[in-house]
């Protein structure tokens, strides 16, 4: 419907929920004539300085995410929906029991850097301060950890030193384990429209890395050595900035002595790189001032992810490269809110506010809170504390905006040691999560569109997240489920909020409280916002940098200019790193490194982009990624369904054959669980190892072996939705016919019901499963038989299309699955055989935006299109949010280099 048709349109600006780009988005809200649903559109907020207008895949698809489909709506305790009453008592009483009986360690709370600072802000608050415990950690431990715990080694706090701007202004930016292009679309879009010379470090070739002028394919974990040599090569070259190294920094001789046999010719041996490879980065470093380095996971997610940090760190420190335009060690944030989490304190061992549990903090913090019951000192952390719910000594948790039965290392073990926890209390906007399951208390959250508070991006930028949709069912804030429980529980004074503003302006007056050089001085300051009014808030609030205080009122785009660091003495320091090799070591049993990580069009555990059909088409299935070589030496076909097995767990997924991977590595998308698909949890392969400084888990290299999967036959099954929500809890309570049958499946939502798709044991009964699962009332299923060169394929389907099934000997060969979805919404043709016709075997979806598929742009490349503009016009891929563009402009270059070669 054209905007015109629609009467009434309200605007809204707010923040896009997922990554920590945090682009501002316009949302438009078109209220029909009648009682037509709104219409809502999104778009990049032109004003907003992250993005200036634009939006990538996931955010410019918002609107596709929205709706009451599968939405937590009432609070359910033991299974059945029940009211908030019984809810919030049920949860506070068995919170105070637990704490009366074993003692306020024996509770926690594990939280997410997808919450409002002000949930954070009032959670942590509330544990720390009334409860008197420090178990409060958040799957920012899995992420950010790393990096937190090497800014305050080398700065003295956790600051980024950058912004956005500074990647506009390099010359050079080296992204050491980011694949940006799909992770921080916006912000690599940035990039691209700069001056600056890309090199990327990553074992694998990614959609990041064939844009790159450099790609340096390390072993990986071997990232520490690289700097460290880079270290030393900027020593030998005479690149040092020695009179900031003398009067800004301490250490130095001790980090350049841990570097001293870090030559060259023993970097390029240790990290598998050729040696002329390795002098262009390291010549291109020493010779371009205006560098970034821009991190992420690839780094972090490590057994000694701080003292990578730090070696990356240290060369800026050595160059002086740091507080100035164009340059600086950039830790680039994953979640909207983890920065956000990390200035409340919402870490285990931090304790608010940037303070740590020094005996002033807690004096400090308490007298500000008027806090009865002070944690004592740091809490658990996440592995540890999953450990503690396993052993017993923690024995209530509550969670809340994460699912760590998928996203925690030996993530089968979590989700048993909740299974057996006697309080698992979990708050989540929707009903069916792999960590919901294990709960005793579901609480519906409120979420993105419905909520109101603040988020802080990569850059320290505090932007505003606003409602602007009805609240569905009962869904409640989560900060104000927390104040509810709080007053519960005899703390009512202290959690006595009103409005999200109440609670943004205490934390914004504990930030500057006694922060000073006399006391602490801390880089976490926005006390100038401490006075905001609700309307100032609500309606005038510019995105803005922190600090944010009486000497920067406008907030502060780049920290350390005046190379005063936040240490005691004011110098930064620099740590002398000794590389490690991955605590999860390769041998004979597990001779396999399995990589994993992020897709372009996913966000985590998929219970909102899952929810988008057309964000599935660029991938739909839990997938492992293997080199031709290793394929021939396991004796893997491409699209072939294989098990990966480590010590802790297994996991099964389509093999995609690739010489984007290195042999002896493998690499798997993080997005499925045993919510979407069978057996497809990743992370139940992680040994949960951990970084010694961070206590964050190594997931880039978990030591596996690989099998093919043989399957009898592929069957895709489209199933309405009831009939489809029937099949799927019977598969997840192990029904045995069913067991007997499947040996692996997922699911996909299409238009009216779900596509199963499932690789098969054995010839099924598939009219036994229908009478027994289907309730098809002795209906006879129809038959369909089409028997074609590559073998035969079978339509079953009921009278009233409840059921359509599509059989084949191999998974490939079964037809187009967009045709065969469309036929669940229709009438069955004349001759049903029809549906079985050999229709072209799914194209997979290059430009999600604009559908236009891979084949589609090999073909245009075969008729002369020869740059991604070109194919933009013919084609219009690549032309609204351009996330797909390095795709293309991969495609044109494997394609060319055919018609070339
Ligand atoms: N589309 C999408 N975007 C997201 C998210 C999402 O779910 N989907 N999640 C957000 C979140 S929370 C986060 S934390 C970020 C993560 O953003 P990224 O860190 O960019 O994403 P990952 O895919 O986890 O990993 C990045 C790269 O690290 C590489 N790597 C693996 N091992 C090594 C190694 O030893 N050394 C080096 N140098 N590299 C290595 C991997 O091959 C991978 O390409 O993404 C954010 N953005
Ligand atoms: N193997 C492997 N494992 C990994 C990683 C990896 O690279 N490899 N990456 C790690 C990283 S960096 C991260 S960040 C984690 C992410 O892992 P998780 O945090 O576990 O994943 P999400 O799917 O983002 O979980 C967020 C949950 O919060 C719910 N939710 C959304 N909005 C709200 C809200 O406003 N309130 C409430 N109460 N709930 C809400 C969502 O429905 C969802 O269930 O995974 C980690 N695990
Ligand atoms: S880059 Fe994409 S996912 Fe990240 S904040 Fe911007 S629109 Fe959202
Ligand atoms: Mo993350």
């Amino acid at each position: 419907m054209a905007l015109t048709e629609l009467f009434s349109a309200r605007k809204s600006c707010t923040t896009c929920p997922y990554c920590g780009v945090g682009c501002g988005v316009a949302a438009t809200q078109a209220l029909q004539p009648g009682d037509g649903d709104p219409v809502i559109r999104i778009q990049g907020d032109e004003q907003h300085p992250a993005n200036h207008g634009k939006l990538c895949v996931k955010g410019s698809s918002l609107a596709d995410t929205l709706g009451n489909h599968g939405r937590l709506l009432k609070p359910q305790l033991h299974g059945s929906d029940c009211d908030w009453d019984t809810a919030l008592d049920y949860a506070a009483s068995k919170l105070r029991a637990t704490i009366d009986e074993y003692g306020p360690d024996s509770v926690a709370f594990y939280l997410s850097g997808q919450l409002l600072t002000e949930d954070y802000y009032v959670a942590n608050k509330l544990m720390k301060g009334f409860i008197g415990t420090a178990n409060v950690d958040t799957n920012s431990r899995l992420c950010m950890s790393s990096a937190v715990a090497a800014y305050k080694r080398a700065l003295g706090a956790d600051a980024v030193p950058c912004n956005y701007e500074d990647l506009d202004e390099a010359e050079l930016v080296v992204l050491i384990g980011s694949n940006a292009a799909w992770t921080h679309p916006i912000l690599f879009q940035r990039m691209q429209a700069g001056k600056a010379r890309l090199v990327v470090v990553d074992p694998r070739a990614s959609a990041t890395s064939e844009m790159a002028d450099l790609h340096l394919a390390i072993t990986p974990g071997s990232d520490g050595a690289l700097f460290n040599g880079l270290l030393h090569y900027l020593t030998e070259y005479g690149a040092l900035d020695q009179t900031f190294i003398d009067n800004h920094t301490e250490h130095f001789t001790d980090a350049l002595y841990a570097a001293a046999e870090w030559t060259p010719e023993k970097v390029a041996e240790y990290c598998s790189v050729a040696l002329d490879q390795l002098l262009a980065f390291y010549e291109l470093f020493r010779s371009t001032e205006k560098a970034v380095s821009f991190y992420s996971q690839g780094v972090n997610q490590s057994s000694s992810g701080t003292d990578k940090n730090n070696s990356i760190i240290n060369c800026h420190l050595a160059t002086g490269r740091i507080g100035k335009p164009g340059c600086g060690p950039f830790s680039i944030t994953g979640q909207p809110n983890a920065m956000g989490g990390r200035e409340v304190g919402g870490l285990a061992n931090m304790l608010a506010a940037h303070m740590d549990f020094s005996d002033d903090n807690i004096n400090r913090v308490g007298r500000f809170w008027q806090a009865s019951n002070m944690a004592k000192g740091p809490g658990l952390k996440a592995v540890d504390l999953f450990d503690a719910i396993d052993s017993g000594k923690v024995k209530a948790v509550w969670i809340m905006a994460t699912n760590p039965a998928v996203s925690m290392p030996d993530a089968r073990k979590v989700a048993a040691a909740l299974r057996k926890c006697p309080t698992v209390i979990v708050s989540d906007c929707v009903g069916d999560t792999d960590t919901a399951r294990c709960a005793d208390l579901l609480l519906p959250a409120t979420t993105w569109g419905e909520k109101n508070g603040t988020v802080t991006n990569s850059e320290r930028r505090i932007s505003r997240q606003k409602g602007f949709l009805e609240i569905p069912g009962e869904a409640r804030h989560d900060w104000d489920i927390i104040c509810d429980v709080a007053h519960r529980l005899g703390y009512g004074e202290a959690f006595d909020y009103q409005h999200p503003v109440e609670i943004f302006r205490e934390h914004a007056a504990l930030s500057g409280f006694e922060n000073n050089r006399a006391q602490t001085r801390r880089a976490f300051d926005i006390s100038a916002l401490a006075e905001i009014s609700e309307q100032e808030y609500d309606h005038y609030f510019t995105p803005v940098q922190w600090p944010v205080n009486a000497d920067n009122p406008d907030g502060t785009p780049r920290l350390f200019s005046d190379g005063d660091f936040f240490t005691p003495n004011g110098r930064a320091r620099f740590i002398a790193v000794d590389p490690q090799c991955p605590k999860q070591a390769t041998g004979n049993q597990y001779p396999l490194v399995m990589n994993s990580g992020r897709l372009r069009d996913q966000w985590h555990t998929m219970t909102r982009t899952g929810r988008a059909r057309k964000l599935l088409d660029h991938s739909e299935a839990p997938e492992v990624h293997v080199h031709p070589q290793e394929a021939q030496k396991f004796g893997i076909e491409d699209a072939q369904l294989v098990r990966v097995e480590s010590e802790t767990g297994q996991f099964f997924g389509r093999a995609r054959v690739t010489a984007s991977q290195k042999p002896g590595q493998l690499f798997a998308p993080i997005h499925w669980s045993d919510s979407l698909a069978h057996n497809a949890t990743v992370s139940a392969l992680a040994v949960p190892v951990t970084d010694p400084f961070s206590g964050q888990p190594e997931f880039k290299q978990m030591a596996v072996n690989i099998e093919p999967l043989k399957a009898h036959s592929y069957a895709c099954l489209l199933l309405r939705t009831s009939t489809a929500t029937e099949l799927h809890s019977r598969l997840q309570a192990g029904d045995r016919l069913l067991e007997d049958t499947i040996l692996h499946w997922y699911r996909v939502p299409v238009e009216g019901g779900y596509r199963f798709e499932l690789a098969l044991k054995q010839q099924p009964d598939w009219q036994a499963i229908a009478d027994k699962l289907f309730n098809l009332s002795g209906q006879q299923l129809n038959r369909q038989r089409l028997q074609l060169p590559s073998g035969e394929r079978w339509l079953l389907h009921s009278e009233q299309m409840e059921l359509l099934v599509f059989t084949s000997a191999d998974w490939q060969s079964l037809p187009d699955r967009k045709t065969l979805e469309d036929a669940l919404n229709k009438p069955l043709p004349e001759v049903p055989a029809q549906l079985l016709q050999n229709v072209p075997a799914g194209a997979q979806m290059v430009c999600t935006c604009l559908q236009v598929s891979r084949k589609e742009i090999e073909a245009a490349i075969a008729d002369g299109a020869a740059s991604v503009d070109e194919l933009g016009e013919l084609l219009g891929c690549g032309t609204n949010c351009g996330s797909c563009k390095p795709e293309i402009s991969a495609l044109l270059n494997t394609n060319l280099a055919v018609a070339v070669g």
